[in-house]
């Protein structure tokens, strides 16, 4: 690849690059996880193989006229938990989030597994009633947990911890990849929930935008979990959980621009990549993809004062 200092690559972005202009922070960090998964594969090597896309992406939204490079990027690189047991991972996955998001707008964490959401969410505050949890995905991750953590069950397992259901919104569910016993733990626990026709009744970034600023009000801090899997799976082949009938790529990275956008949230984690079972690398560029979406709503935010 030739390199054109007029054609900035976000990968040097993520190097620290930036403009002289550049007012506020972004964290970054990797959590690869590397056991407990519902169905085996290789989630752990998707950090890596996003910031590997990011080469082949540049730091201009054409669409908001912005350079991403107006933010300042630190990278804290992938926090060592590949061989750690789930029932570990809380507190050092924890502990890597806050370190990104001190001192930043919001952070951004690379995740493969489904299992850190818990620990990132829950690295936005100690007292749950305050976070808001936000999920684009095509599962509910409501799982029982008598079996032990896994990719099934974060959103089971904060409940558990003390997040009031009424603090989670669900969007992108999808027909036959989930249960009417895990949709009625859903209802039983008072959160919010849309299906992926229901999301699109009135345009998918809209209705992401209007359930964040709903939740906004009644919380401090917003963690957005971004399952790749809430997409089409032709477009996903590297999320395990993909079936058809999921969304397009340019819905999730508009719903994601959305969440950057919006104040509160104070981190974002794309999850559910195996490298392994990827084609044509769809589903890292999808999940880079979204990380730039994500990084220019924040700028907007930011710009926005
Ligand atoms: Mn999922």
């Amino acid at each position: 690849m030739a390199i054109d200092p007029r054609w900035p690559r976000a990968s040097d972005w993520l190097a620290g690059a930036h403009l002289p202009t550049a007012r506020a922070r972004l964290g970054i960090v990797g959590l690869p996880v590397g056991l407990g998964a519902v169905t085996p594969g290789h989630c752990e090597l998707a950090p890596k193989a996003i910031r590997k896309r990011l080469t082949r992406l540049s730091t201009a939204d054409l669409a908001a006229d912005l350079d991403l490079r107006e933010l300042i990027v630190r990278d804290h690189g992938d926090a060592p938990l590949v061989t750690l047991p789930l029932a570990q991972l809380l507190e050092p996955a924890r502990a890597a989030v806050r370190a990104a998001l001190d001192g930043s707008a919001a952070a951004l964490v690379f995740g493969g597994h489904d299992a850190i959401t818990r620990p990132a969410c829950r690295a936005l505050g100690d007292d749950l009633r305050r976070v808001g949890l936000l999920t684009l995905d095509a599962h509910f991750d409501l799982r029982d947990l008598e079996g032990g953590l896994s990719n099934g069950n974060p959103v089971r397992a904060l409940l558990a911890d003390g997040l009031p259901g009424a603090n989670v919104v669900q969007l992108g569910l999808q027909s036959f990849a989930n249960s009417l016993d895990y949709a009625a733990v859903a209802r039983a626990a008072g959160s919010t929930w849309r299906t992926v026709e229901q999301l699109r009744e009135r345009g998918v970034a809209a209705t992401v935008a209007e359930f964040l600023r709903e939740l906004s009000a009644r919380v401090d801090a917003i963690y957005v979990d971004v399952d790749l899997d809430v997409l089409d799976r032709c477009h996903v082949p590297g999320a395990p959980g993909a079936r058809p009938g999921g969304l397009a790529p340019h819905e999730l990275f508009e719903a994601v621009v959305a969440c950057g956008r919006e104040s509160k949230v104070r981190a974002l984690g794309l999850v559910e990549v195996d490298p392994e079972r990827d084609v044509a690398d769809l589903s890292t560029f999808a999940a880079a993809r979204s990380a730039l979406s994500f990084a220019s709503g924040v700028l907007q935010r930011v710009r926005a004062g």
